[in-house]
């Protein structure tokens, strides 16, 4: 039986323009300029090292509607040093790049090949004579692809380990686009023997064996999102027949994000708290040695500082500082934010005898959570207050529970935070 090995990996976005990061620094903008490139340079470099077979690329090649000259060209180089040294590149396009769009590379190396739309391709690949794959694909042709393309995928008749290459959001995946929507029994039911997916962000094994569904994640992290953090890179497969073997991650991303929560319960005071920052972050730069880094860092905990740290300009200063810190590290670490959920203590008892106007919110507060109508209410008022970003998500979420336990129990702890954050501020008012 022929042994072999290939490399999936999919979403590239070549050129991404990292638009969640704010403000970056001259040197740390550059470098996230470079990444998505270098992270292709990489899974060049990858492929040919691991002598593998083939690539695949299941996806999201382009960030852009408009892909970038600039992507293109170095996405070309990379195919034509793959070509030259005899490897397969096996390409599809998904909602990001879709084949409708502008392209000024028309003339791709003979090694590489574009699944086109409309219906599945498949491919035979042959080492020395011997068949030993045939990878089925189909690229997108319009952005808006709603139609389930995985039943289009059948086994074909043919030695060698059967694969199915496409872009596609399987099993209703909510944190993204509902692109080519299938379920896992629909891959099932192709009997193939390895599904290399791509779309979903966040690298993921849906299914080991008879067949193989697995999404490699994208190859460079992309935002402070949960699905873009962490290490980002390709999957290296070792097949023997038509049974996978092995599957391993390689990880090519050049810039990482990654979050890191300080807890701040037993700091007396604000140095306190930036040292316990600046201890993490040092530990998180030898954690992912070789890699510039992009830290969300969360303050945590209920705690005597906690009202120092509320105070204007507090948490940007902090921030400042950290940066200061950290500033000659290459590969760099940029705080990318620090956020601030810390809380004061309060003795909520001695609060809801007194007259004042923290007294007022604290029976304020007992009155609504024993009261679902008004609870309700508070939640429906909050979402609409804060209806970008993830917590407004959340927000929405919880106000569509059916759960009346569950709805009670995640409002009221809400309740909980908003009255501690008042208290704080109003505490704090008063104190000075
Ligand atoms: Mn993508």
């Amino acid at each position: 039986m022929t042994s072999f090995r290939f490399v999936h990996a999919a979403d590239l976005h070549l050129d991404t323009p990292f638009a969640g990061v704010a403000q970056p620094a001259p040197h740390v903008a550059a470098a996230l300029r470079d990444a998505s490139l270098a992270a292709w340079d990489a899974l060049v470099e990858l492929t040919l090292a691991e002598h593998a077979a083939f690539l695949l690329l299941a996806g999201d090649i382009y960030d852009g509607a408009d892909r970038g000259v600039r992507a293109q060209l170095r996405f070309l180089k990379g195919l034509r040093r793959l070509s030259d040294a005899g490897v397969r590149v096996f390409i599809v396009h998904g909602n990001h790049d879709p084949l409708d769009r502008r392209s000024a590379v028309v003339d791709y190396p003979a090694n590489a090949k574009l699944f086109p739309a409309g219906d599945v391709e498949s491919v035979p690949v042959t080492i020395d004579g011997e068949q030993i794959a045939i990878v089925h694909g189909i690229s997108y042709d319009r952005t808006d692809t709603k139609e389930n393309l995985a039943l289009h995928f059948h086994r074909a008749p043919g030695n060698g380990l059967q694969v199915g290459l496409l872009h596609a959001n399987v099993g209703a995946n909510a944190e993204h686009g509902a692109y080519a929507p299938c379920t896992l029994g629909d891959l099932e039911a192709a009997d193939l023997d390895y599904w290399a997916l791509g779309h979903v962000h966040k690298r993921a094994v849906l299914r080991e064996n008879d067949p193989w569904v697995v999404y490699p994640g994208d190859t460079q992290g992309r935002s402070p999102k949960p699905s873009e953090r962490g290490e980002k890179g390709a999957l290296v497969v070792d097949v023997s027949g038509s049974k996978v073997t092995n599957v391993r991650f390689a990880a090519l991303d050049v810039a990482r994000f990654v979050a890191c929560g300080i807890d701040i319960a037993d700091a007396t005071d604000l140095s306190q708290v930036q040292t316990r920052l600046i201890e993490t972050l040092a530990r998180l730069r030898d954690e992912h040695a070789g890699r510039h880094l992009l830290v969300r860092a969360t303050l945590e905990g209920r705690g005597p500082v906690a009202p120092e740290l509320h105070r204007q300009g507090a948490i940007a200063d902090m921030l400042v500082e950290a940066r200061n810190e950290l500033a000659t590290s290459r590969p760099f670490l940029w705080v990318e934010s620090i956020v601030d959920r810390s809380r004061s203590i309060v003795d909520l008892d001695t609060l809801r005898e007194r007259t004042d106007l923290s007294g007022e919110l604290v029976r304020l507060a007992d009155r609504v959570r024993g009261d679902s109508t008004a609870l309700a209410a508070f939640i429906a008022e909050r979402s609409r207050l804060l209806d970008q970003g993830a917590v407004g998500t959340a927000l929405r979420r919880l106000a569509q529970e059916e759960d009346a336990d569950l709805f009670a129990d995640e409002a009221g702890d809400i309740l909980d935070d908003a009255l501690a954050l008042a208290l704080d501020r109003l505490e704090q008012a008063g104190g000075q």
